[in-house]
Parts: structure tokens; sequence; C-alpha cells
């Protein structure tokens, strides 16, 4: 799972990127992006942790792209720029609301340069396709499809709505998923500066879940021992910081849940799919851990952490065998018998 870091030259990306993989923004590569890895801080893996002294302690982790910011007005350059981000599964787009910036204003703009970019490759292809279904050729049929399908998303966009807004199913859009449409993904919108203000209820019209962030403060605190933190936290009267909540947000956009897997060798943390079955599940680990399932003994997070070890949540029948179709849920912990 990838998260673009996206937003306007200057809006703190670089610094929220930092914050959010312990990484170091190394000008050299925000070129061709930057990638950094997170880890949520999860406390249900120090619980497991507890339970079974592992060697190994493994937590889900999610990649930031740093991207480099966009320039207000100057269109020509920045579908390239946005270009970097096609792959990503979300976008994570950062508002300066430190120097005085209208935020409501930049993700209206920054909404457009997506859009104008989205625009530029579906005509791209529509031209590309017309020319082509032009001739005889063997797969004539499988273009006309496509071409009435990227003509349907020329017009959507034309009209001012995203792709997101046509409602596609994953099927309709394997021809144009190599394109990365950029309003086809789930966004995570930050606002970044002071949280004394908190967030405008015109940026809240625009994006009901917005989050708002003291990046570069939070990045100083971050960078302190415990107990200093704990001692400027009081003193500036933080209680709660903003990289969990970010990075949780994140998961939710994209529609990624946890379960682990607990031993002693390992206890570790595992990202899915929302509504993935108990053998997609197993397939995350190891092919022949899917291609052998028998069954997933699964025991939820919350039963566990109640009865207080696995032998107690067994005696008190907590623990569950299930099947092949079983969906995961958030914070299972599952044992996977195979017969490979
Ligand atoms: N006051 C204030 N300054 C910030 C905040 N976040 C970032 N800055 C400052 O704004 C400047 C730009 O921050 P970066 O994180 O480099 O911004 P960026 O979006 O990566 O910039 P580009 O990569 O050039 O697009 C730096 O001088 C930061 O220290 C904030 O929350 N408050
Ligand atoms: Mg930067």
């Amino acid at each position: 799972m990838q998260v673009g870091i996206v937003g306007f030259a200057g809006s703190g990306k670089s610094t929220l990127f930092e914050l959010l993989t312990g990484a170091r923004p190394d000008p050299g590569k925000i070129h061709s992006g930057q990638v950094g890895v997170a880890t949520l801080t999860d406390p249900r893996l120090n619980f497991l942790a507890e339970l079974h002294q592992p060697k190994k302690i493994t937590p889900a982790t999610v990649e930031f792209l740093d991207t480099p910011g966009l320039l207000a007005g100057s269109h020509a350059d920045n579908p390239q720029r946005l270009a970097l981000i096609r792959e990503g599964d979300a976008l994570l787009i950062v508002l300066a609301g430190f120097a005085g910036g209208d935020p409501v204003a930049e993700l209206t703009s920054f909404r457009e340069e997506m859009h104008f970019a989205d625009l530029g490759v579906v005509t791209n292809r529509v031209e590309r396709l017309e020319a082509s279904v032009k001739k005889a050729r063997p797969d004539r049929e499988v273009q006309l499809k496509e071409l009435e399908l990227v003509k349907s998303i020329q017009a959507t966009l034309e009209q001012g709505q995203t792709v997101a807004s046509m409602g596609l199913s994953d099927e309709e859009k394997k021809p144009i998923r190599s394109f990365g449409m950029l309003t086809d993904k789930p966004q995570v919108i930050v606002l970044n500066g002071p949280q004394d203000a908190g967030l405008p209820d015109a940026l809240r019209a625009l994006a009901s879940e917005a989050l708002s962030i003291d990046a570069k403060l939070e990045l100083e605190l971050s960078q302190l021992d415990a107990e200093e933190r704990a001692g400027f936290m009081a003193d500036l009267g933080i209680t709660d910081l903003g990289r969990d909540r970010i990075i949780r947000a994140a998961y939710d956009a994209v529609g990624i849940i946890t379960y682990f897997t607990a031993g002693e060798p390992e206890v570790r943390g595992w990202n899915l799919e929302r509504g993935s079955n108990a053998v997609e599940a197993a397939g995350k680990i190891h092919t022949d851990l899917a291609r052998g399932f028998i069954r997933a003994e699964v025991t939820a997070f919350e039963e566990l952490r109640q009865a207080g070890s696995l032998k107690e949540a067994k005696a008190r029948h907590l623990q569950r065998l299930e099947g092949k179709d079983y969906i995961v849920k958030d914070g299972d912990v599952i044992y996977f018998r195979s017969a490979l």
C-alpha cells in the first residue's frame, strides 16, 4: 500500500513525510519521488508481544511517497509532476495552514490540477483509440469498448465530475487501471499549521474527513526524548498527536485493515484489503499457506485481551474455527492450518 503526499510547493509535505516515516527528505530524490515506510503505532501489537515474548515483532507498514510540490498557476508541467502519484493507492493532500494562505482555495485549485491532468490523459487516449479503430485489427472490438469507456470518462471530467463519482466497478475499470486516474483515488486532506484555529467550516464542507496537524512542531517533538516531550506537550497544552491519526486515516481511505499472527518466533501485523476472506489473508503470508488452506483459527483481539491469555481464550471458547469464506475483521488474531 502506497500513499502519495501531494500539494502545492512549500505546504509542508517533506516535513510531514519525515514525521510519518522517520526518513530524512533527500533533495536529490525528490524529482523521482522519495519512498519512506511508516509503521502504525498499534498498542495491540504490544499486548500480543507481552503474551508471546516473540523473538521478533513486525508491525504493519504503509509506504509514503514524498513528491515535488505543484507550482500555483503554471499548468504546463503540473500534469507531469502529478504523474508520479498515479500508482499510489491514495493521496494525502497537504494544505499550508501556516503562512496566511487560504486552504479552501488551495484544495480547490489542487483538485482542479488533478482534474486537468486526468482530462489530459483520457483525451490523449481517446485520440489514439479513434485513430486506431479506423484500421482493421484483431483487437478492434476490445478497443471500441475501451473507447466507449474513455469517452464517458472524458465527458464526466468535462462536466466537472470526478472519475470516482462514476461508481465504476473494478471490472469496468480494468482497461483504465494503468492510467491511475487521480480523481478516482481516495483522498486524505491534511491542514498543516498551528492547531489553535481548528479546521475552518468551509474546508470541512469540501472535505468532511479533513485532519489537522502542526507537522513542524510535531516533528520537533518527535526528536526529543520521551520525558522532554511530555514536558513540552504539557507546557503547550497538547494532548493528542496527529501522526497516528493521519496514518490511520490513510488505512481507512484505502480500505485496509490489520490482522495479526502471533507465536514465539514472531508477532506480526498484516495489511489486508477490507472484505477479504481467510484464504486471501493466508495468501498475504505465503502462497503455499493459501493453496494448502485447511482452516483458520481466529480470536478477536478484544476478546483475547479480555481473556488475558490464549489459553484462557480457548477455555472460554473464544477461538473460532473458520473456513475459506470467512471475512477477516480488523484485529483478528489468526493461526492458519495448512496442508502444505
Ligand atoms: N510555521 C510553520 N512552518 C512550516 C510548517 N510545516 C512546514 N513548515 C515550513 O515550511 C517550509 C516548507 O516545508 P517543506 O516540508 O519543505 O514543504 P514541502 O511541501 O515539502 O515543499 P516543496 O517540496 O518545496 O514543495 C519549511 O521551511 C518548513 O519548515 C508548519 O506547520 N508551520
Ligand atoms: Mg518537499
